[in-house]
C-alpha cells in the first residue's frame, strides 16, 4: 500500500475512504493525504454531489457559527475579519522555481521558500477541526471546457460558497480517468476567535504553485482568497488555456434580447466595482455568468461558457429601483449567503440599499453602533463597501437557459469597461478585433476600489481587468487574445464602455441605467441594424439612433445637448491616456506585441490629425460626414 493510501485509511471513516477511492486519480488521493498529514484535522469528511452532503454543509456552516441564520428562510450571514475584507494582493503570490521566473509585474516568491513558509503556517492548522474534501468543476459538467477541481478546507462557509458558486464535480472526477489534470486548493482559516473569524491576519498567505496546479490559502476567510476555484484557479486556468490555445477571461456573459425574440450573447470585462454586475443583470436581459468566462474556437465558431454557476456579488448600491432582479433574490426564500453587511434583528442592511439603515447591529467589526471608531480613530461604516452576497445563478428569474450547455454559446460581442472620468466616451465600437483588444482591452484604466485591500481612487491600468491573475507574461496574454480571432470565422465585435465619464462640473454625465441603452445599441450593431460615426477612438452611436433607444428602454427623452456632452471626443484627455497606456506597456510588458504599439500609434495620429482640423474638443456631429457603416 502506498504511503498516502495508508494515511487515508488511518484518517478516514470507511465510507469516506471508499468515496475517495472511487475517484481513480492517484494525484487526488495524494493531495488529500498530504493535506491531512500537514494540517492534522480531527475529522475528515469526503463529500460527493448528493443532496445529503450539500445539506450537511449548509447545516454545519450554521452549527459551527461561521454563518448565522437570517429572518428569511435559507438566508445566512457570514463575517470576515476587519483586515480580511477583500482580495489581498500583497500576500497573494506565485511560487516560482528559480529557473522559471515569471514577469516582474507579478507578485511572486521563490518556490522553495514560499512552500516552506506557507506549509509551515498550515502545519497543524486544523487540529480539533474538520477538514471537508470537496469536488467541483470549472465550466459545465461533461464538457470540453470543464476542469475538475478538489478543495480541502476547514471552513464550512467556504464549502457552502462552493455549493452555490460551482457545479458538482465528484461524478465528473470519477469518470475523468486516472490521469486527468485537476486543480487543487488547500485552505485553512487558521486560528479563529470566538466569532469564528480568522485571528492571525498578519499570517495571511495565498500562494499559487502553478507548477503542480495547487493553491495554498491560510489565515483568511474572505471568499476571494479562500474559494480556490475563483481567482486563484483563474491563474492556473490562464496557464492551461495558454498551453492549449484557448482563452480564460475575467468576464461576465449575458444574453441581450432583440427583434423577434432573438438572443445575442455578449461578454464583458470590467475591473471590480466598475459596473460589471449591474450590466449583466440588466432587467429584461438574461445572465449567463458574472465573473469568469472561457472561450474556445469550435469548428470556426467562437464558443463561450461560464466557469462558474453562481454569483459572489457586491451588494453595495443594490437597490430595488436599479437592480430589481437581484433585489428579488435577496428578499425571497432561497439560499443566499450575505457577507460583511449590517445585521439587526436578523435583517441584513447594506450601504446604498435605498432604505434607512439602523444605528446599531452586528457587522464585520462585531457589535456596531453609529459613531464606532476603528483603532486609527476612523469611523466604521455600518456595512463594508465590499459586503457581498453569494447565490446560485439559477435562483435568478433571468438566468439564461444555456448556462449548462456543455458546448457553450456563440459569442457576438465583447465589452471592456473601465472607470475613466475624463477620456473615453460612454460607448464606442472598435474598428476591428485587434483595435478593440488593444485600444479598449489592453488600455483599460480604472481607479483602485474597495474590492482590493489598500488605497482607493488611485488610477491604474488594469489590462483586460485581468492583470492580477495573468500567470504568464502579459505580452503573451495580449498576443493570445490577438491571434484568437484567427481561429474563428466571425470574431465578436468589440466595444469600449465607460460609465464614469464626468462633465466640467465634476458630475457624472450619465445616469446609472443609461448602460442599458448602450447594450441595446451594441445588439443592433451586431446585427447591422444601426449606423455609426467614425471617430479617432472608435465608432460611436448616431444621435438619431439613441433617441428611440432611450425612449424604448428607459422611457426617457434624450437631448442633443446630453449627446454632445457625452460623445464629444476629448483630444487632450485621449492623448494623455495614450501616453499612460504606452508608458505602462513599455515599462511593464517587455514582451508586448509590436501590433500593440502600432495600434496605439495609429490612434494617436488619428487624434492629432483631428485636433489639427477641429480643435481639442470635437462634437460628434463634426465626424458625422464620414459614416462608418
Ligand atoms: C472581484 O473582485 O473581481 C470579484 C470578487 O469578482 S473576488 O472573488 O474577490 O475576486
Ligand atoms: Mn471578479
Amino acid at each position: 500500500m502506498t504511503d498516502h493510501k495508508k494515511t487515508l485509511k488511518q484518517n478516514l471513516a470507511e465510507a469516506d475512504y471508499d468515496r475517495l477511492m472511487a475517484i481513480p486519480n492517484e494525484g487526488v488521493h495524494a493531495f488529500v493525504a498530504d493535506a491531512i498529514e500537514l494540517c492534522r484535522p480531527a475529522t475528515v469528511v469526503v463529500q460527493d454531489d448528493s443532496p445529503e452532503h450539500r445539506e450537511e454543509t449548509r447545516r454545519q456552516a450554521v452549527e459551527t457559527g461561521e454563518e448565522a441564520r437570517l429572518a428569511v428562510e435559507g438566508h445566512t450571514v457570514h463575517f470576515d475579519g476587519p483586515t480580511d475584507q477583500g482580495r489581498d494582493r500583497k500576500v497573494t503570490k506565485y511560487l516560482v522555481p528559480r529557473d522559471q521566473p515569471l514577469p516582474e509585474a507579478l507578485n511572486q516568491a521563490d518556490r522553495d521558500e514560499g512552500l516552506t513558509e506557507v506549509r509551515g503556517l498550515l502545519e497543524g492548522s486544523m487540529q480539533g477541526r474538520t477538514m471537508i474534501v470537496r469536488f467541483l468543476t470549472l465550466g459545465p459538467n461533461n464538457s470540453v471546457f470543464s476542469i475538475p477541481c478538489v478543495e480541502c478546507t476547514d471552513s464550512w462557509y467556504v464549502s457552502h460558497s462552493l455549493n452555490l458558486l460551482y457545479r458538482p464535480g465528484y461524478e465528473d472526477l470519477k469518470r475523468s480517468g486516472k490521469d486527468a489534470e485537476f486543480f487543487a486548493t488547500l485552505h485553512s482559516s487558521g486560528k479563529v476567535d470566538d466569532r469564528m473569524v480568522s485571528a492571525e491576519g498578519d499570517k495571511k498567505r495565498i500562494y499559487i504553485d502553478h507548477t503542480v496546479n495547487t493553491v495554498y490559502s491560510v489565515n483568511t476567510q474572505y471568499a476571494g482568497n479562500t474559494v480556490g476555484l475563483k481567482k486563484l484557479a483563474l491563474r492556473l486556468t490562464i496557464r492551461k488555456a495558454d498551453r492549449e490555445g484557448w482563452l480564460a477571461e475575467h468576464m461576465f456573459l449575458m444574453g441581450v434580447k432583440g427583434k423577434g425574440g432573438r438572443n445575442t450573447y455578449f461578454a464583458g470585462a470590467f475591473p471590480s466595482a466598475c459596473g460589471k454586475t449591474a450590466t449583466d443583470m440588466l432587467p429584461g436581459e438574461t445572465i449567463l455568468g458574472d465573473d469568469i468566462a472561457y472561450f474556445r474556437a469550435v469548428d470556426g465558431t467562437f464558443r463561450a461558457v461560464n466557469a462558474e454557476a453562481g454569483i459572489f456579488g457586491i451588494i453595495q448600491n443594490v437597490s430595488e429601483k436599479d437592480d430589481p432582479v437581484i433585489w428579488d433574490v435577496l428578499h425571497k426564500p432561497g439560499e443566499v449567503i450575505f457577507s460583511n453587511l449590517l445585521v439587526k434583528d436578523n435583517q441584513p442592511y447594506w450601504l446604498g440599499m435605498g432604505q434607512e439603515i439602523p444605528d446599531e447591529g452586528e457587522n464585520f467589526t462585531g457589535e456596531w453602533h453609529k459613531g464606532k471608531k476603528d483603532a486609527d480613530g476612523k469611523e466604521i461604516p455600518p456595512a463594508h463597501k465590499n459586503a457581498r452576497y453569494a447565490v446560485a445563478l439559477d435562483a435568478l428569474a433571468n438566468c439564461d437557459s444555456e448556462l449548462e450547455n456543455p458546448d457553450g454559446v456563440d459569442l457576438d460581442g465583447i465589452m471592456y469597461g473601465g472607470r475613466d472620468a475624463k477620456g473615453y466616451v460612454p460607448v464606442q465600437e472598435a474598428f476591428d478585433w485587434a483595435h478593440g483588444i488593444v485600444a479598449y482591452g489592453a488600455s483599460l484604466e480604472t481607479e483602485t476600489t474597495f474590492a482590493i485591500i489598500g488605497k482607493e481612487g488611485v488610477p491604474e491600468i488594469n489590462l483586460m481587468s485581468i492583470q492580477d491573475f495573468v500567470a504568464i507574461p502579459l505580452g503573451k496574454y495580449v498576443e493570445n487574445n490577438l491571434v484568437f480571432a484567427d481561429k474563428v470565422k466571425n470574431p465578436p465585435r468589440i466595444f469600449g464602455v465607460n460609465y464614469f465619464l464626468r462633465g466640467k462640473d465634476g458630475q457624472f454625465l450619465n445616469a446609472v441605467r443609461d448602460k442599458h441603452v448602450w447594450v441595446k445599441w451594441m445588439e443592433l450593431r451586431v446585427h447591422g441594424e444601426a449606423d455609426a460615426i467614425e471617430t479617432p477612438t472608435g465608432r460611436i452611436p448616431k444621435y438619431e439612433d439613441l433617441v428611440p433607444l432611450f425612449r424604448q428602454v428607459l422611457d426617457k427623452d434624450y437631448s442633443h445637448e446630453d449627446y454632445v456632452a457625452q460623445f464629444t471626443i476629448r483630444v487632450p484627455e485621449n492623448l494623455a491616456k495614450l501616453d499612460r497606456v504606452e508608458a505602462f506597456h513599455r515599462e511593464n510588458v517587455p514582451d508586448a506585441p509590436a501590433a500593440l504599439f502600432e495600434i496605439l500609434a495609429a490612434q494617436r495620429s488619428r487624434l492629432v490629425k483631428a485636433q489639427g482640423q477641429f480643435g481639442d474638443y470635437i462634437a460628434p456631429d463634426v465626424f458625422a460626414g464620414g459614416s462608418a457603416g
